[in-house]
């Protein structure tokens, strides 16, 4: 099965040449898709002159910063109309460690149409968190699973590998939440068509490099979106209240 990795950047130039670098020792088998949005500091240039280097990379150059969520349904067209196996996910910020990668391929190749690499199975962790974004976090995921009716710990979790032929089955044009709501809504649409999601632990470590581009309004966003989600399946029967 060939994979096909997508790392969405905005100003990564700091962190590309090194997740470039590690993702092809780790899973020297994998086609890495960089989707980069415009960023001033150079990394889309910096990606191009790696992946001259090394080969197999491709980069993606959209005009302007349009979301996590439109990078990776960008992405995934394009894999899946070069008829990549398997789609991953994954930040480039560092904080998803490349060498987790053949555990999730593995998983995925032996037939999970969705992988999470897990922070919130035994064995997953966040070592770097205060106490409290942990709690946040764990407490967002329950309430998502709930509302939804997902059988699943880390439902927002950034780093997975989807079997492409589950990919296909959903309308990506029909999105458009961004971050977390982006990763919740992947996970809700695979569980209503009956797909198998497997939580692999991973620990997720902050970035050292660079800075977050995540804020309040994507995580207002993704709750709201659950919210809607849930009221909206009580109301057409697919849940009871
Ligand atoms: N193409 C593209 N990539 C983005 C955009 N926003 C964020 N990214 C990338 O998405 C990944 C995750 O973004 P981060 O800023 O690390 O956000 P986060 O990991 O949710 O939050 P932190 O915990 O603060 O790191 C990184 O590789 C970013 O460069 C965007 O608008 N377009
Ligand atoms: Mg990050």
């Amino acid at each position: 099965m060939t994979p096909l990795v997508v790392l969405p950047t905005y100003q990564e130039a700091e962190n590309i040449e090194t997740v470039l670098r590690r993702v092809r020792a780790a899973a020297p088998e994998a086609h890495v898709l960089v989707v980069d949005d415009g960023s001033p500091d150079g990394t889309a240039e910096l990606a191009e002159k790696v992946a001259e280097d090394l080969g197999r990379i491709d980069v993606l150059r959209r005009p302007g910063k349009a979301g996590l969520g439109s990078a990776y349904r960008t992405g995934f067209v394009w894999g899946l109309e070069r008829g990549f196996d398997v789609l991953v996910e994954m930040d480039a910020d560092l904080s998803h460690s490349p060498e987790a990668l053949p555990e999730l391929l593995a998983v995925a190749e032996a037939g999970a149409d969705l992988v999470l690499g897990s922070r919130y199975v035994p064995g997953g962790a966040t070592p770097q968190w205060p106490r409290i974004r942990r709690f946040l976090s764990v407490w967002a995921n329950r309430y998502a699973a709930a509302v939804l009716g997902l059988a699943v710990n880390d439902a927002t979790a950034g780093f997975r590998a989807y079997r492409s032929d589950m990919v296909r089955r959903i309308d990506l044009s029909h999105s458009r939440a961004d971050g977390y709501g982006f990763q919740v809504e992947m996970v809700y649409r695979i569980v209503r068509l009956g797909g198998r999601i497997v939580e692999v632990p991973i620990t997720f470590t902050d970035r050292v490099e660079g800075s977050s581009k995540m804020s309040g309004r994507i995580v207002v966003e993704a709750l709201a979106l659950v919210t809607l989600w849930g009221v909206r399946d009580v109301l057409t029967g697919r849940r009871r209240g």
